[in-house]
């Protein structure tokens, strides 16, 4: 294990790459991909539950009624965590789990799961790192209009708070909303994602709705101000966001401007009435041209740039991105990748790790996380049981390394979560992708390490990587 300062030469055979000694290593996952137990103990019907349950909608029809049964197993699933040296583990709360029908009646049992679970990670030492939307809306609040309908966003925000009120001394991390550009654009416009729906011209509406919840949020946890417990960090808030960089697919002009009005929409969207409290005049243009309203009160800029106390990036690849001209709406494509992929189509480019970090410390110097961070493989368990996937361990290696190049330039970054712990339901991809440390067999549920499980055990063991090599 070095002790050498952090700095950035990547070339040297057998250096070790240190972390900052705090550096926070976890793993994340989401409610709906692990749980399970999509209506025992009082759990309402969410959006997911909906959307999978209406055929033709997920891949082989699979649904997330008991996928990982992380509901029934999160016990051994946290011994899992221990034995994987975790230090923080990001899980997300299911709304309904805890207000089955969006309003203010609370499910006692649904409480009762999370305080469960956040007591076994707590007796393990492990952080508990909690995202309050990751994307399970109570059904019963899509049928008054979902993420169009502005009360949803205070409805949230009452959620929020009352989830805050229960548990926030013991979560250090409290992130509002996973990745505000898949809700909108995937569940509202593609349609890929619950709800399912294909409303072009209300998605600057929902973008608002969403981030007006966030920041309605985050004037819930201010208010609230929870104390943290003795051994435990004063509690902060933040948001996820999902960055894709956009590349050019060719130098061409038509090309450049494609991949710039790409980054326009799904990322200055969010980074700048986040963090600089306006909407980017150009994204503006852009709708207004397409007659695609913006309604706002006065004060919701004021509300959606409240200071924040970390900033989640999920990344995972970039876009390359060309001009087309014959689609009214969009002006752009994306174009196959060049290099390699992984099991999502999605190219392998680990440098797009230190270009997102790059732009998010120009919007803010708050301490950023990698909140999520993986590949899916096709893994094939050999006839011993045992799971080689050499293919994510250089997958993460690599870009763990550039997760180092970014610390040793400076940049805020605190901690890195792996997505994800298990393999689990893939949204409508079902259970196809497999991007868990530890295998799940989903007709026994029974759980298995693979290599990368055992390799970033040994990363997190040692606080960083060597250069060459597998670690
Ligand atoms: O599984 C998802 C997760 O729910 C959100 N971020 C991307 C992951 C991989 O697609």
């Amino acid at each position: 294990m070095g002790e050498e300062p952090i700095t950035s030469s990547y070339d040297r055979p057998g250096r070790h790459l240190n972390f900052p000694p705090d550096f926070l290593w976890g793993a994340a996952t989401s409610a709906y991909q692990i749980e399970g137990a999509w209506n025992e103990d009082g759990k309402g019907a969410s959006i997911w539950d909906r959307f999978c349950h209406t055929s033709g909608r997920v891949e082989g029809g699979a649904t997330g009624d008991v996928a990982c049964d992380h509901y029934h197993r999160y016990r051994d699933d946290v011994a899992t965590m221990a034995a994987l040296g975790l230090r923080a583990y990001r899980f997300s709360f299911a709304w309904t789990r805890l207000f089955p029908n969006g309003d203010s009646r609370p499910n006692p049992a649904g409480f009762d799961f999370y305080r469960r679970l956040i007591d076994a990670l707590r007796e393990h030492g492990i952080m508990p790192v909690a995202t309050l939307y990751h994307w399970d809306l109570p059904q019963a609040l899509q049928d008054a209009g979902g993420w169009v309908n502005r009360d949803t966003a205070y409805r949230f925000a009452d959620y929020a708070g009352r989830v805050i009120e229960a548990f926030g001394s013991d979560v250090p991390l409290w992130a509002t909303i996973n990745e505000p550009v898949l809700i909108a654009f995937a569940g509202h416009v593609l349609g890929n994602k619950a709800p399912g729906t294909r409303r072009f011209w209300q998605v600057l509406t929902i973008v608002h709705h969403l981030l007006l919840g966030h920041g309605l949020a985050v004037q819930a946890f201010r208010d609230i101000a929870p104390r943290p417990a003795s051994d435990l960090p004063e509690p902060g808030i933040g948001i996820v966001l999902s960055v894709r960089p956009s590349y050019p697919a060719t130098p061409r002009p038509a090309d450049v401007r494609a991949a710039q009005l790409m980054d326009l929409l799904t990322k200055q969207l969010y980074f700048a009435p986040l963090f600089r409290g306006h909407y980017p005049p150009a994204a503006l243009t852009f709708f207004r041209r397409r007659l695609i309203p913006l309604k706002q009160q006065p004060d919701d800029l004021q509300i959606i740039n409240q200071p924040l106390d970390f900033l989640g990036l999920n990344v995972y690849s970039r876009a390359l991105i060309a001009a087309r001209s014959f689609n009214p709406l969009i002006s752009i494509r994306e174009v196959a990748p060049t290099g390699p992929t992984t099991a999502m189509g999605w190219e392998i480019y680990p440098p797009c790790l230190y270009d997102v970090l790059k732009l998010a410390a120009s919007y803010t110097d708050i301490p950023l996380y990698i909140t999520e961070n993986g590949a899916a493989f096709p893994d094939q368990p050999q006839p011993d049981g045992t799971i080689n996937d050499q293919d994510r361990i250089a997958y993460l290696h690599a870009h763990l390394a550039e997760a180092h190049r970014a610390i040793a330039d400076g940049i805020n970054l605190k901690g890195y979560f792996v997505w994800s712990l298990l393999d689990n339901f893939e949204w409508e991809e079902g259970y196809r992708p497999r991007f868990g440390l530890i295998h799940v067999d989903f007709k026994t549920l029974q759980r298995t390490w693979k290599q990368s499980a055992t390799w970033y055990r040994d990363v997190i063991a040692r606080n960083g990587l060597r250069v060459i090599g597998n670690s």
